[in-house]
């Protein structure tokens, strides 16, 4: 077997042998997982995948599927010098010829690239993230991406109404007929998302568009306490259907965010818990807030920016969509992405500083997320040498409030030694089958999601 016959099978310039290119692949977003390979391989369409595919599986040649490289688990690069894919080749989009609310969409394609694409016809795509510009919709269904809007419509599992992929033989499977309503056997849009690319690499999809609402208005709330801004949240998330997003964040995080980028402080109170609410609709979202049970808040609080134009609003939205960038560009964090049920929020958010400080007084939590998924993010700086004690402590807290491991971001390999903390022996089981039925030789993402330990 030589990488010579591979390049034999395809187009001249799909096979890129440079270092220097390389590299620019082989490290993950986070930098906490640096990798190597001889290759990275730039197929153009399904075919060439499947080709690809084909001939590693029969060369046992281990391979690791990359988009955007983005993620933030370690599943996108070869630390053991497993070959790349890179699907960023593959990026064409285009609306559905058999329904006008969709989009078909190669597997390279950004989030950026969906939504501007259907903004031409008065839609939206309903993931958003910060990382939008370079995040691919391959990516995104491999992880089952969540970020800013799960709260109105879902997670990427949601969006996916058909998929297109090649599993570990080469084999072409699924289909792109755009049916909302096919019950003919198991559904591969479904087991696909968030299988991390150990299954088979997702080629094209069939997405849902939504409704473009006609506003949009943000508003971002100060708090001393976490009660009163969990409060807050399950309040709007009950008496509003209005609401599209609920963040929160930290002045601690708002300082780091603030000492990077040029920015003005929000107030000058002393309320240093946030709460940044958007919410969408027809027009007139303001009165009709003014009259439910944020009226009296709106009026009352002192802590309270409104955000009524796209440019007040971005101002508003940078505090909380930089927090990922600036606490990168202080160190390598210990990242862990985790749901709590609401009910036990305060509770966790209460404790994670003594936690941490219990196990290294040096280390430096920060903490933001999607509130009202429950889904928090904890970037923890200066964790070494006890990263995987801290790890293990906080994920175990998370099990004992009901909590899962992983919300949004995947198990990849930073958390494949903790998958058993949350499936049992048989469920664990059953993975590795459908992993085999998949990948008989094991040569997708061999290390992600399972560990030798589990
Ligand atoms: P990659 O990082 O390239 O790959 C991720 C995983 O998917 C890997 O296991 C890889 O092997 C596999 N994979 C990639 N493409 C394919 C394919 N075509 N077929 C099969 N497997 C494939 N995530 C959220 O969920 N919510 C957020 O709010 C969010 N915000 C972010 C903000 C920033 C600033 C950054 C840097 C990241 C953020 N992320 C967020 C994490 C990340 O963007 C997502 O996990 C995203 O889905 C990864 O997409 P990608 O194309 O970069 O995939
Ligand atoms: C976000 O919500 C992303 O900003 C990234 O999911 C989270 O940096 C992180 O840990
Ligand atoms: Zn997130």
């Amino acid at each position: 077997m030589s990488i010579e016959e591979l390049k034999s099978l395809l187009e001249s310039g799909r096979v890129n042998e440079d270092q220097d290119v390389i590299r620019t692949y082989s490290d993950d977003w986070t930098g906490r997982y640096k990798g190597f390979t001889s290759t990275v391989i730039f197929p153009h369409s399904t075919d060439e995948v499947a080709k690809i595919l084909s001939w590693c599986s029969t060369n046992q040649v281990s391979i690791v599927p990359q988009g955007g490289n983005t993620g933030m688990v370690g599943g996108s690069v070869p630390l053991n010098g497993e070959l790349i894919i890179s699907l960023r080749k593959m990026d064409n989009v285009s609306f559905s010829n058999t329904n006008k609310n969709q989009i078909v969409a190669e597997a390279g394609a950004t989030l950026l690239k969906i939504q501007n694409l259907a903004s031409e016809r008065g839609l939206i795509y309903g993931v958003d993230f910060a990382a939008r510009d370079s995040a691919t919709i391959g990516g995104t269904i491999a992880t089952n991406a969540g970020g800013l809007n799960v709260l109105r419509y879902g997670t990427t599992r949601r969006q996916i109404i058909s998929v297109e992929a090649v599993t570990g033989t080469g084999k072409i499977i699924g289909n792109l007929n755009g049916l909302e309503k096919d019950n003919t056997g198991y559904h591969l849009p479904s087991l696909l998302c968030g299988s991390e690319g150990t299954l088979a690499i997702v080629t094209r999809a069939k997405l849902q568009l939504w409704p473009e609402p006609e506003e949009t208005v943000a508003i971002l709330f100060g708090f001393n306490t976490i009660e009163d801004a969990v409060n807050l949240t399950e309040a709007c998330m009950t008496a509003n259907t209005e609401i599209i997003a609920c963040e929160l964040f930290f002045q601690k995080g708002v300082d780091l965010v603030r000492e990077s980028y040029d920015l003005q402080p929000l107030w000058d109170n002393k309320n240093s818990i946030y709460l940044l609410c958007e919410f969408a609709g027809d027009s007139g979202i303001f009165d009709r807030l003014s009259v439910n049970v944020l009226g009296k808040i709106l009026q009352t609080h002192d802590s309270v920016l409104v955000a009524t134009t796209d440019r007040e609003r971005q101002r508003l939205w940078q505090y909380r969509e930089l927090h990922t960038v600036a606490v990168s560009q202080k160190g390598i964090p210990l990242k862990l992405d985790v749901t709590i049920p609401l009910g036990n929020l305060p509770h966790f958010l209460n404790s994670i500083d003594t936690i941490c400080d219990n196990i290294n007084p040096l280390s430096s939590p920060y903490v933001f997320g999607h509130a009202a998924d429950g889904n928090m993010h904890l970037n923890i700086l200066q964790s070494e040498p006890n990263v995987a004690e801290m790890e293990e402590e906080i994920l175990k807290f998370v099990v004992s409030l009901e909590g899962s491991i992983s919300a949004e971001h995947g198990i990849g390999r930073a958390k494949a030694p903790y998958l058993h903390f949350q499936r049992n022996e048989d469920e664990i089981r059953l993975f590795r089958e459908m992993k085999k039925a998949f990948d008989p030789e094991g040569i997708l993402n061999p290390e992600v999601i399972f560990s030798t330990g589990n």
